[in-house]
């Protein structure tokens, strides 16, 4: 049956944010169909919640285009991208970032990893008043399943430097499905990783310049069709480029940063229920606000 999601004229009535789920997708002929038809049933169905999902498909050699393009066929709210090369997890990402019209954009992977009722957890946080919201995998009441051992032990191990380099409770920073304020995108940006260090860049830019952060327990399982793209000993020195340049930010400019940020807010339209803000010592980066 065609669908058709919320329009944004629809989620104007509706009165709510409108939310972009931006989904890079390479290879993924036999996920992005089921990912899309399980979103659509989500937000449109089940919450009725504006949105639209912009898939950003990156020169696949696989059928991944062309089922997507079907599905954008019959329903206007999702639309599909093909960047030229060079490929790249983070250049897509910029890509949708570009493309995204809403109000929230949450990261979604096609693989069906990520839960679609987790979109709507981070979303309902947003209209808390949030800025952003990082899933954890690793917090009470997350769970994982099929995660590869090796990567495990390497996520945990740089998940729990980069807590220890930024003194933040925020455990999973290393994932990309995470939901961001459309403003703090713009603020943050514009984005530099071209691969899928771009995650860390998202979340550590949004943290040092203090932006208001719920972090909830998300769940997450191993892809069953298709394979990884993540080759961790090709992305160590990306991830460590991206790592140190926002650190030195915190280190040396975290002030600036967060000058910035507090004058573009108080130039913005004020929130329904904004969260306390945390108190900033000028030379480093905010504690965030923690919720799990
Ligand atoms: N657009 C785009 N998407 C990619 C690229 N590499 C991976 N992805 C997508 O990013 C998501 C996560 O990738 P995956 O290979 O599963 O990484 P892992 O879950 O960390 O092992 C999936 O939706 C992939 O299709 C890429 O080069 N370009
Ligand atoms: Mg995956």
């Amino acid at each position: 049956m065609p669908s058709r999601g919320l329009s944004p004229a629809d989620g104007a009535a509706a009165g709510g944010l409108k939310l972009s789920v931006v989904i890079p997708a390479f290879n993924e002929q036999d996920n992005i169909g089921p990912c899309l038809d399980q979103l659509t049933r989500t937000l449109r169905d089940r919450h009725r919640i504006p949105y639209e999902i912009v898939v950003v498909n990156d020169n696949s050699t696989d059928a991944t285009e062309r089922v997507v393009r079907a599905r954008a066929d019959e329903d206007p709210a999702i639309s599909c991208l093909s960047p030229p090369p060079p490929a790249g997890f983070g250049r897509a990402i910029r890509a949708g970032l570009e493309a995204a019209t809403g109000d929230v954009i949450v990261i979604f992977m096609a693989d069906l990893s990520d839960e679609p009722e987790d979109v709507v957890a981070y979303y309902r946080k947003i209209e808390e008043g949030y800025d952003c919201v990082f899933g954890s995998r690793f917090v009470r009441g997350a769970s994982v399943d099929h995660y590869p051992l090796g990567k495990l032990v390497a996520n945990r191990i740089v998940n729990r430097l980069v807590q220890l380099m930024f003194w933040v409770p925020f455990n999973d920073l290393t994932n990309a499905f995470k939901a961001y304020r459309a403003e703090v995108v713009r603020e943050c940006g514009p984005y530099r990783a071209s691969h899928f260090n771009i995650t860390i860049e998202m979340s550590l830019s949004a943290l040092v310049r203090g932006f208001s952060i719920a972090q909830i327990p998300i769940r997450w399982s191993g892809r069953t069709w298709g394979s990884s793209h993540l080759k961790i000993r090709e992305m160590g020195r990306r991830y460590l480029c991206i790592l140190l340049k926002v650190f030195l930010d915190k280190v040396l400019i975290a002030d600036d940063l967060w000058a910035e940020q507090q004058a573009h807010r108080t130039q913005a339209a004020p929130r329904r229920t904004p969260p306390p803000r945390p108190a900033l010592p000028a030379a480093v980066a905010a504690p965030q606000k923690h919720r799990t």
